[in-house]
């Protein structure tokens, strides 16, 4: 059992008020809080050996570069990458997404086919339909049922020998949805498909085990899981990112460059062009060290009591009606109130001291699908409590009473 109260001090923005009244903080499936020790590997990177990183003879550099390969090698072992070279520090999930997209261009040919899912966030949509466009491939889309769940028949029924890639969400973000990756995986490998795991979501609650899910891609964000912004990762089997093209040209990523040919670096700085986020490659390695620190089954126990408590609560408010009823899911309730517009709810909320997404989470497809234009969504980390979700639940009541 966790001591919750001892872990919110790790936290030092949840002692902040907000309009008066204490933070609830429940938008963390849009980005998680940052503990002190984060903050600390941070401030000690530019107190203490700012500096560029792989090419510098001097002190600074040489420690900068220590520190940036042993955050690397904390990543690999965390999601069980067979080699350190097999993760690519991006800026996040986005931007590894679209490395893979990008390199595909040179890959597929016309009436290839690629499938991704219907419960996809735009970043895992928009790259692989531009790759469509660029490459005459054909997108197919794996449908959902009401209760936000893929259907896994349809998806069989889709795959052929034509299919080269699937791209599907570990699990959904605007409605909570642990989708079946390890069967999605299996299925797309009979027929020689690649497929990209996008793992955004799924990082701050689950250890993934890249080689046993057997994923040839895997894309996460460090500020999901408790790190800063504007770093990330992609894991890509060594085969595979030897095949794919570098995404951008640049210092760092070259091998030896002359005005009639340039032959690229090996793994991983092929994809590594320019100076990277350094203290923030840093400071995610320490954000997994705090993550493994707490274990990940105590942040899913406790994430659970969350879930189930805010679910049974909320659903007692007449007219509210949830989205995303999967049993397989994680902390994210997503809902509407019946004759309400979500952005309503949510500026009432913040009023309140709560913050909680509105809209369509960059899941336009999902919100067609139950034909509304958005949710209203609130998504817990193991540093919330059950008191939190009282106040969540009487500040709906509030905000239903004010605006029905
Ligand atoms: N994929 C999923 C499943 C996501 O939830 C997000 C961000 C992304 C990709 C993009 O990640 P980024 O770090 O590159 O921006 N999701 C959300 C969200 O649900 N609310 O704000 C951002």
């Amino acid at each position: 059992m966790l001591d919750i109260s001892k872990i919110r001090d790790d936290f030092p923005i949840l002692k902040r008020t907000v309009n008066g009244k204490p933070l609830v903080y429940f938008d963390n499936a849009a980005t998680s809080q940052t503990p002190q020790v984060v903050i600390d590997a941070i401030v000690d990177y530019y107190s203490n050996y700012n500096a560029n990183i792989h090419r510098g003879v001097h002190t600074l550099s040489q420690e900068a570069t220590d520190k940036y390969e042993e955050a690397r090698i904390k990543i690999q072992k965390h999601f069980n990458a067979n080699q350190s070279y097999e993760i690519i520090f991006t800026s996040g999930t986005t931007h590894s997404i679209n490395i893979v997209a990008t390199g595909f261009s040179s890959i597929l040919k016309k009436d290839d086919e690629v499938i991704v899912s219907a419960l996809e966030h735009h970043s895992n949509i928009v790259p692989w339909q531009m790759l469509c466009e660029k490459t005459g491939a054909k997108l197919k889309v794996i449908p959902m049922n009401e209760d936000g769940e893929l259907l896994m028949d349809a998806y069989e029924k889709l795959l052929s020998n034509n299919t080269k890639l699937v791209f599907v969400n570990h699990i959904s973000n605007a409605l909570g949805t642990i989708n079946p990756i390890q069967q999605i995986i299996n299925i797309a490998h009979k027929v020689g498909a690649a497929v990209l795991i996008d793992g955004a979501q799924a990082c701050p609650h689950i250890k993934p085990d890249v080689q046993s899910l057997n994923a040839d891609f895997y894309v996460a964000s460090a500020h999901k899981i408790y790190g800063p912004t504007g770093v990330g990762i992609l894991y890509g089997k060594e085969e595979w990112l030897n095949k794919l093209p570098p995404y951008q040209g640049g210092g760092e990523m070259i091998k030896e460059v002359t005005f009639e040919k340039t032959t690229y670096a090996d793994l991983p700085h092929k994809f590594e062009a320019g100076t990277p986020n350094i203290s923030g490659g840093i400071a995610f390695g320490v954000a997994i060290d705090y993550a493994n620190a707490i274990g990940f089954e105590n942040i899913q126990e406790q994430e659970q009591k969350l879930l189930d408590y805010a679910t049974e609560k909320l659903l007692e408010i007449e007219g509210l009606k949830i989205y995303g009823t999967s049993k397989n899911k994680t902390s994210v309730v997503s809902f509407n109130i019946e004759g309400v517009h979500p952005y309503d709810i949510g500026t009432i909320l913040d009023k309140l001291g709560v913050a909680v997404r509105t809209g369509h989470h960059c899941a336009q497809p999902i919100m067609d699908f139950y034909k509304i234009p958005g949710t209203v969504r609130a998504s817990f980390a193991f540093y919330n409590t059950i008191e939190e979700i009282d106040v969540l639940v009487s500040a709906v009541e509030k905000a239903k009473m004010m605006l029905s």
